[in-house]
């Protein structure tokens, strides 16, 4: 953690500290490795091309701050403590410049992998890994209550406008998918160009057993979405040492009941406030292409299986 620590401080040192929302924890600001259009990673489920990414960028379930867990649980199982026979995990996260794309990529050990489309459970009652992803940093709210405006078009415009919060669950299930935006009830958001992909995973396992999972996606962010269409909405353009929001929350329902639910929701940043307040959410910063540690076309075939893997 000592390098995020380090980009830290010279973030601040630079005045692009983070404005007064979206930090938790407070001083932290996590990187979001940069993927080269020249080095895009294939959405396949081989996960290998993101060996390249520096280890101070993984997150886990041991990563800390300030002496501190950064995943905690804030729903179900509140209080629970890292039991990695239980689950167990890294992830990180990426972004392209031209693509204006986030990426990301977990690896994740689950004693009982529970996607059946609902049951017991919190967060829709299956595994997932959610991101609430406030791409301009407004500390914006993604829920509303149908109170929360005098109409009900006004209601459903407002949900997941200027941050969006989905579910991604593996495999896709009809009838919502794989990326389960609900905070909204958009429909176009969950194919290409808007994210991909639902089949780019690796599932050692079955519902209701031990599973091993690997995954790598992509979503673009937006500054205004509007749920009806993509023309409506006003897409994020993602620039270098930006710095954006992101609430993730790693969600582990182990086929629970409603007398036992087994659900915990692991939240990065460990803090919970409504649902989708931007306020609550994590800092990031898009950091500059590290070519250095990228291969090249002439690179040994130590880099071969990497290699294979990106695209032209
Ligand atoms: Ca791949
Ligand atoms: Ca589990
Ligand atoms: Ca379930
Ligand atoms: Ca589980």
């Amino acid at each position: 953690m000592r390098k995020l620590l380090t980009l830290s401080v010279a973030v601040s040192l630079l005045g692009l500290s983070s404005p007064s929302f979206a930090h938790a924890p407070e001083g932290l600001i996590l990187g979001v490795w940069q993927w080269p259009t020249s080095h895009l990673p294939v959405m396949d489920g081989d996960i290998s091309e993101w060996d390249v990414v520096p280890d101070n960028l993984w997150l886990t379930p041991f990563s800390e701050f300030n002496g501190e867990l950064l995943h905690v649980v804030v729903a179900g199982e509140v209080g629970a403590e890292v039991n990695t026979a239980d689950l167990n995990y890294r992830w990180t996260s990426g972004w392209n410049d031209e693509l204006d794309r986030l990426y990301f990529v977990y690896d994740r050990f689950d004693d009982l992998w529970d996607r059946d489309g609902g049951g017991g459970g919190g967060a829709g009652g299956d595994d997932s890994f959610e991101i609430n992803l406030d791409a301009n940093h407004g500390g914006d709210v993604s829920w509303f209550g149908a109170d929360d405006f005098d109409t009900e078009e006004e209601v459903l415009r407002n949900r997941g406008r200027f941050n969006q919060m989905s579910h991604y669950r593996w495999p896709s299930l009809e009838p919502i998918g794989w990326n389960w935006l609900w905070a909204s009830s958009a429909t176009w958001h969950d194919v290409e160009p808007y994210s991909c992909c639902p089949n780019s995973f690796n599932l050692n396992g079955a519902h209701a057993t031990e599973a091993t999972f690997q995954v790598e996606w992509w979503t673009v962010g937006w500054d205004d979405f509007d749920h009806e269409s993509p023309e409506n909405s006003v897409q994020h353009d993602f620039s270098e040492n930006d710095i954006i929001g992101l609430g993730i929350s790693i969600i582990d329902n182990d086929v629970g009941d409603a007398d036992d639910p087994r659900f915990a929701a692991w939240r990065l940043g460990g803090q919970r406030c409504g649902n989708g307040d931007g306020k609550c959410i994590s800092d990031f910063i898009l950091l500059p292409a590290q070519m250095d540690l990228l291969p090249t076309a002439v690179e040994n075939d130590s880099w071969g299986h990497i290699k294979a893997s990106y695209m032209e």
